[in-house]
């Protein structure tokens, strides 16, 4: 092991930047890792934007002890710009402290840890950013610390929308449908988003239950003998259940402002709300997570007597609802058309039901074990796997029969190898070329994965490469998960880690009404941002178009900068599990 002398480093260091600075365009923050840390026994990569230097080192921040050195790999060429990159891999430095990476001409990276529990605070983070998102209740200083605020849109006087009356709930009628959480940046409750956001968080608890047993949120129900998880879980489950009209068991797409609020705080804005036109996706979307609740919530019948029992019929009554009505679109140009007043929040159309069949078969199927339900599997699509986003829901119902394989009929059972090939297809493709790519991370193969909330795409690459490892035990895979959360943290073509409040180069305004409102200087943390997206559809001005770097820290910037329920899932998913694994295999050491 090399020592240098810290003041020669210095004195060498600030040379060679300067010379540098001649020879090629300055790059802002040519070191690009996970600004948060590494794990001991696990993978740790860097990238540097460079053609030049060959070598780097890992020090302590004061740059007195040098740990480790190294050579930087082959110079690699940007799919989507002129950028050349070249790795530091220092996988096999396994000594615990809080480091930087250091390359001489270049300069040094922020400083970062390697320890066991590396992102235990993120993935808490991720998970009471749900919290700060709460509907219709204060949030006091004793839990929400400086971002305490008031109760906002109390929701108990939610008007049905002239596109959503029936014969029991005429013109004026009200219901109540407080809760819930704030799907974004913006005010709204919508049911679509909802689902796939519920899914991913109740799966991350069906796979890794006891590291969630263990966690403390600090949040008003942490003394209960539930789960903090299954507690956040449920502000939003207990809204998802008003949303049910009971008379025929349709849902109601949306609890919604007929327009936008502006950028106030949550109990400034007094506009009515709505709930809008039933519709085929949302009833899916809902029939799916009350059935998953209902196995989950099962456990707590002390605590909450009848719940699992309610979400059930809840799941069966709506299910039966879509069964008649299998192709009702939301299309809000064409009910704006039809009623008034006009509806111009998120819309949330799609108009393919197979996936959401499927999913909503899927998990009505294992938690009554009733083939009957399998069979909507069958017919809609098989056990074929895309990646998950709010229109595309079928990969969640093939994540929970592949969990709880080895509990199936034999229906389902002989569906497992094709299931298993159909998953490593898919994860094989973002992994083929990984180790020629710039950043060395599966997202980012395809240009196509820089779409509006590309860091939800992230997540959910980073979730289908826990299930393949889970299911193989191949590192590779598991290696190729936490390369996705190190891109979300740091290593990616902005230089940013895009969770707010994690990491020394942080989002610091996300499109996020409360925290542009609230007047306190850090946004409000555990946000994971939409992330680049060359789309740039809010038309604010990007300091690039660049597919992987085309994103601007500036509320203006809802195409790239907004924050969102369905991207928040997948991190806490993917965090929690890649923490739960490695603590496992502490404990086996
Ligand atoms: O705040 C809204 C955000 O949640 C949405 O994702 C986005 C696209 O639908 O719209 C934002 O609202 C903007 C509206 O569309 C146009 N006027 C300005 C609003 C706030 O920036
Ligand atoms: O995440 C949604 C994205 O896939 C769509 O392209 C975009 C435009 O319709 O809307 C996004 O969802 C927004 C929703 O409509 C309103 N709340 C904020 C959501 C995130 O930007």
């Amino acid at each position: 092991m090399k020592i240098i002398d810290s003041k020669y480093v210095i004195i060498f260091i600030s040379l060679l930047m300067g010379l540098n600075s001649y020879a090629q365009e300055k790059v802002q923050d040519p070191i690009r890792l996970n600004q948060i840390g590494f794990y001991p026994n696990a993978s740790k990569v860097a990238v540097v934007i460079t053609d030049a230097v060959d070598s780097f080192y890992i020090s302590t921040p004061d740059l007195k002890n040098n740990v480790f050195s190294g050579a930087l790999g082959e110079i690699r060429s940007s799919a989507f710009s002129s950028k050349k990159t070249r790795i530091a891999d220092f996988s096999s430095l396994t000594k615990e402290g809080t480091y930087v990476l250091v390359v001489p001409g270049i300069g040094q990276s922020y400083s970062f840890e390697i320890k066991n529990k590396a992102h235990d605070e993120v993935a808490k983070a991720s998970i009471k950013s749900f919290y700060f998102q709460r509907v219709s209740t204060s949030l006091s200083e004793q839990y929400a610390g400086k971002w305490k605020r008031k109760a906002g849109h109390p929701d108990n006087n939610v008007l049905i929308h002239p596109s959503a009356l029936s014969a029991k709930r005429p013109e004026g009628f009200i219901i109540s449908s407080s809760r819930g959480w704030y799907d974004a940046g913006d005010y709204n409750k919508y049911i679509v988003n909802s689902g796939i956001t519920m899914g991913t968080m109740l799966s991350a608890y069906e796979d890794f239950p006891t590291y969630f047993d263990e966690m403390n949120l600090d949040i008003p129900e942490s003394k209960n003998d539930v789960p903090d998880l299954l507690d956040e879980v449920l502000w939003n489950l207990r809204w998802m259940l008003t949303m049910q009209d009971p008379d025929d068991g349709g849902v109601y797409h949306k609890c919604t402002n007929a327009k936008f609020d502006g950028m106030v705080m949550p109990d400034f804005t007094k506009l009515p709300r709505y709930a809008v036109q039933k519709g085929t996706a949302a009833t899916l979307d809902f029939a799916a997570v009350t059935a998953q609740a209902s196995r989950v919530y099962r456990k707590y019948e002390k605590i909450f007597p009848g719940l699992a029992d309610s979400c059930l019929r809840a799941s069966v009554l709506a299910w039966q609802w879509a069964v008649k009505n299998p192709n009702v679109e939301y299309n809000q140009g064409a009910i704006n058309k039809q009623f008034d007043p006009d509806i111009t929040t998120g819309a949330y159309g799609d108009s393919d039901f197979k996936d959401e069949f499927s999913w909503a078969g899927a998990e009505i199927y294992l938690t009554t074990k009733d083939d009957a339900y399998y069979q909507s599997v069958l017919t809609y699509g098989g056990s074929a796997i895309t990646l998950p986003s709010w229109s595309n829901v079928r990969a969640l119902g093939q994540y929970s029969l592949l969990r709880f394989n080895k509990t199936l009929t034999p229906l389902a059972q002989k569906d497992f190898d094709e299931r298993k090939r159909n998953l490593f297809a898919m994860v094989e493709e973002w992994i083929k070329g990984l180790n020629q790519s710039t950043y060395q991370t599966a997202i980012g193969q395809s240009k196509k994965d820089f779409v509006w909330g590309s860091n939800g795409v992230c997540a959910n690459q980073g979730i289908a490469l826990m299930y393949a490892f889970q299911v193989s035990g191949d590192r590779k895979y598991f290696d190729a998960a936490i390369g996705n959360l190190d891109y979300m943290l740091g290593r990616n073509g902005t230089g940013y880690s895009f969770v707010t409040g994690s990491g020394d180069k942080t989002p610091m305004h996300p499109h996020h009404r409360p925290s542009e409102a609230d007047g306190i200087v850090d946004p409000v943390p555990g946000f994971l941002a939409g992330g680049p997206n060359p789309g740039m559809q809010d038309k604010c001005s990007y300091p690039t178009s660049v597919a992987d770097e085309a994103y601007l820290d500036n509320a203006c910037s809802y195409a790239s900068n907004e924050i969102a329920i369905n991207w928040n899932a997948p991190l806490v998913y993917l965090v929690s599990a890649i923490e739960a694994i490695q603590s496992q295999n502490e404990k086996m050491k």
